[in-house]
């Protein structure tokens, strides 16, 4: 026996009155348990709604410029009694979480986040980008390399833009033609460098080669990085922070928490040290907004978390309110569903600063690249011990190496050296913090 459920919008967070971009189902489908039904797009983020039952399609209730919110009726399905039977009143409750699908502004820090790149060119308020012609996938294809279809002359039948009309399109973008986005933009886009066109080499010349395509994680994080490093005019400074008694304390708290699982980490106390110094030094907890600086009275932290998919940023809100276990802790549970590929998009907004932290891998230093629209990250390298001169001698210390990349159109260099050097000196000794 099969009865009729209702699939409605799971909870989507703080987000209300999100756009339909894409509808992925007709009637008549089959649909299976999570399939992704259909694409919402607000602009800090682009997520599939997945079902909450298997079922084949009866009604499909709602369709591209729709806004929908959390409780939303999406499709009427004709499912198995089976299902039923557990929910009576079928309802979207047991509904997996909408998965994000544009992840960060992936660390930029080198990083990855959850917002879609911005489109290389507003659309015109007056296009309807539903008006213009294009399969869901062009649509998709477009939206992924940050394209609006409206901008794009179709070449197919009645006009129908094809995925090679896309792609013509951003290689004239790319090289800075007539017509492209870049070049029709205002302020801030690439097509005013001018560049020469990307060199095109036929590789099979030289010998074997494989072609793999970018996953999305990756084409996002691309996009980002790109734009942050043309756009940044940053400056690296670096640091050596003495975390020998740091470290000691560390581990020796470690010992004696390992009964009740907790451990405290390196990142955690970075955490803490990084907003004792954007406390001390609140240039570097803003933004630019044109010729306004938007300072921020909240202490939310990224840090980029590496995955097998690529770069993501979770951020870990109120440091400043929160203690070394509760922040470790935190930062392990979100690097867990980064790796995962389950953070949502909220958990991957607002963040006011970012580390990277390569220390657990190694390195010596590196130039992280800021994440926009944040000023400035903080790179931390590999500890290792080396010789200090203590006035009479050489000690071996431990040396935490630090690499902060500030926005030179907000932080001048001897304000980033202060806010660097504050932070070497924090982790040297915690009690600085205090003062
Ligand atoms: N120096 C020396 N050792 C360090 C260290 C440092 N700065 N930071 C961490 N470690 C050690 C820890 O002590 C730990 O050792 P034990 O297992 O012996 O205790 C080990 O490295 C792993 O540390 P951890 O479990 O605390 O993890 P983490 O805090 O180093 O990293 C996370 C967490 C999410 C940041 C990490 O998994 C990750 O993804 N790092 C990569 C980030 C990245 O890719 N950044 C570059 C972005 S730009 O391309």
């Amino acid at each position: 026996m099969s009865q009729t459920i209702e699939i409605k919008v799971p909870d989507i967070g703080d987000y209300k009155d999100i756009p339909v971009i894409e509808v992925l189902v007709k009637p008549g489908d089959q649909v299976e348990k999570e399939q992704s039904i259909v694409v919402l797009e607000s602009d800090k983020a682009t997520m599939d709604v997945p079902s909450s039952h298997s079922g084949v399609v009866k009604e499909v209730k709602v369709k591209i410029g729709d806004n929908l919110s959390q409780g939303s009726v999406v499709l009427i399905l004709e499912g198995e009694s089976s299902l039923a039977a557990l929910t009576p009143a079928p309802t979207a409750a047991a509904t997996p979480a909408p998965v994000p699908v544009s992840k960060p502004v992936a660390v930029e820090p080198p990083v990855v986040r959850a917002p879609a790149p911005p489109p290389m060119s507003n659309p015109s308020p007056a296009m309807d980008e539903s008006l213009s012609h294009a399969s869901p996938s062009v649509r998709k294809f477009a939206r992924e390399l940050g394209v609006t279809v409206q901008q794009v002359k179709g070449s197919g039948p009645k006009g129908r833009i094809t995925q090679e009309d896309v792609q013509s399109f951003v290689k004239a973008a790319m090289s800075g033609g007539a017509g492209s986005p870049a070049a029709a933009s205002s302020g801030g886009s690439l097509g005013g460098l001018n560049l020469i066109p990307w060199p095109k080499v036929d590789f099979t010349k030289f010998g074997e080669i494989e072609r793999q395509p970018l996953n999305r994680i990756k084409k996002i994080t691309a996009a980002n990085l790109g734009r942050n490093w043309v756009m940044i005019p940053a400056v690296t400074y670096h640091e050596d922070a003495d975390v020998t008694d740091l470290e000691a304390f560390r581990v020796e708290t470690n010992k004696d928490n390992e009964k009740r699982g907790a451990k405290i980490t390196m990142l955690a106390f970075l955490m803490k040290a990084a907003v004792a110094a954007l406390k001390k030094y609140p240039e570097f907890n803003s933004s630019l907004d044109g010729d306004d600086l938007i300072l921020k009275k909240y202490f939310n932290i990224g840090f980029a978390a590496d995955t097998p998919t690529g770069l993501v940023v979770p951020v870990i809100k109120n440091v400043d309110k929160k203690g070394i276990f509760e922040i470790a802790k935190e930062t392990a549970e979100l690097a867990a569903l980064a790796r995962e590929g389950k953070l949502k998009p909220d958990q991957m907004q607002g963040a006011s600063f970012t580390i990277s932290s390569l220390g657990g891998i190694g390195g010596t230093y590196f130039s992280p690249i800021v994440n926009a629209p944040e000023v400035a990250i903080l790179g931390v390298s590999k500890a290792a011990m080396k010789p200090v001169w203590d006035g009479k001698q050489f000690v071996p210390r431990l040396i935490c190496p630090l690499s902060l990349s500030a926005d030179h159109r907000v932080i001048d260099g001897a304000l980033a050296t202060r806010f660097n050097l504050y932070i070497a000196q924090l982790l040297a000794d915690f009690r600085r913090a205090t003062l």
